[in-house]
């Protein structure tokens, strides 16, 4: 019912009541506020993904997923620290972020119409293209995803990886034994024990699972990709202001990259003449006010994770334990598809 239409009736006292008790009530706060208020980001990610979000040997958290938690925290709160990370498996992931148990998503999601038009959620962009692929018993002898009719296959609950899975096999006309299992360490650990020949999964984290085996030389990555894994954070879609905010951390983090501003020559980039060097440092524009953040938001996330190829090579790059090429994350300019709006 409209406003308009609850005015033209004749109310009684009740109504008259509850009317006067709506009007008292205060505005409800915005994520932005109540993270600012409450003095720290709530974070969700994965229960443990080599190089995108698990605990270092001293508990910390750490990852690509991490870092851009920590960019936001540092951007909002000025702390990279001021984070709480909650691990959360694939199936309760949504309903955690809906029933506002975290103010936000870096989770290895990935970016699909129901998730946005049916739950309600927002991705803020993409952090990191991806695409499904699968890591085979060597006992199996294939050398495509082609060859593995009748495979049993170990997936986790809750996820595109699942619904790929079944597409993939009935466009090809092939069938399989499907294995679910509630958590990714489950489906690994059923994958290890022989209860599957096949893991599927993001073909970023299959690189990972492939050396947590005792022997990785025992099973191999298949070559084919057979989906679109867009991955990026995720937020509720009825809060703009803070869908924005999130949304230009990831867009600064690439700009950065483009602008050539790192966590090295941040004291350089302070002092530099350049005009879109000025305004992403906030010494030009009133973005940071706009965005109800302080001037130097965007510089604050550099100085917290670097820009986005630090973070990168950092976690996933060809220098880390994963070893993965940038490909199509590269930036637009270098071949990838990596492509941030200006900041102006
Ligand atoms: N990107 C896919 C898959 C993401 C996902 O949750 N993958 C599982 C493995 S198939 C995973 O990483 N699980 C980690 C965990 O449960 O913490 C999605 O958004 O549905």
């Amino acid at each position: 019912m409209k406003a308009s239409q609850i005015c033209s009736c004749n109310l009684g006292l009740a109504a008259f009541g509850l009317l006067a008790s709506l009007s008292t009530t205060p505005a409800v706060a915005g994520t932005l506020d109540t993270v600012k208020q409450r003095g720290t980001l709530q974070c969700g990610v994965s229960e443990g993904v080599a190089g995108f979000s698990d605990k270092d040997a001293q508990g910390n958290w750490q990852g690509f997923d991490v870092d851009f938690c920590r960019a936001v925290a540092a951007v909002v709160l000025g702390d990279r620290g001021k984070v709480a990370f909650t691990p959360l498996s694939a199936s309760e992931r949504f309903d955690a972020l809906k029933g506002n148990k975290v103010d936000l998503l870096a989770r290895n999601s990935t970016w699909t119409l129901g998730r946005e038009a049916q739950l309600g959620l927002a991705f803020a962009g993409i952090t990191y293209h991806d695409g499904q692929g699968f890591l085979a018993k060597r006992t199996l002898k294939v050398d495509t995803a082609l060859s593995l009719d009748k495979a049993k296959i170990c997936v986790e609950a809750g996820t595109t990886t699942q619904l790929n899975l079944a597409d993939f096999f009935k466009a090809n006309s092939m069938t399989y034994e499907e294995k679910v299992y509630p958590s990714a360490a489950d489906a690994f650990s059923a994958f290890e024990g022989g209860q599957c020949d096949v893991l599927t999964r993001d073909q970023s984290a299959l690189h990972g699972e492939r050396l947590k085996l005792a022997k990785p030389a025992e099973a191999i990555v298949l070559p084919d990709v057979i989906s679109k894994e867009p991955l990026g954070p995720v937020v509720r879609s009825d809060d703009f202001p803070w869908f924005t905010v999130v949304k230009w951390v990831n867009f600064a983090l690439v700009n950065a990259e483009e602008l050539g501003v790192s966590s090295a020559n941040l004291d350089e980039a302070l002092k530099s003449q350049k005009p879109d060097v000025r305004r992403f440092t906030g010494a030009e524009g009133d973005f940071g006010k706009a965005l109800g953040l302080e001037a130097d938001w965007a510089v604050r996330a550099i100085k917290a994770s670097g820009n986005y190829a630090e973070i990168y090579e950092r976690n996933l790059g060809t220098g880390s334990k994963l070893g993965i090429p940038r490909g199509l994350n590269q930036l637009w300019s270098m071949g990838g598809v990596l492509y941030a709006p200006p900041l102006r």
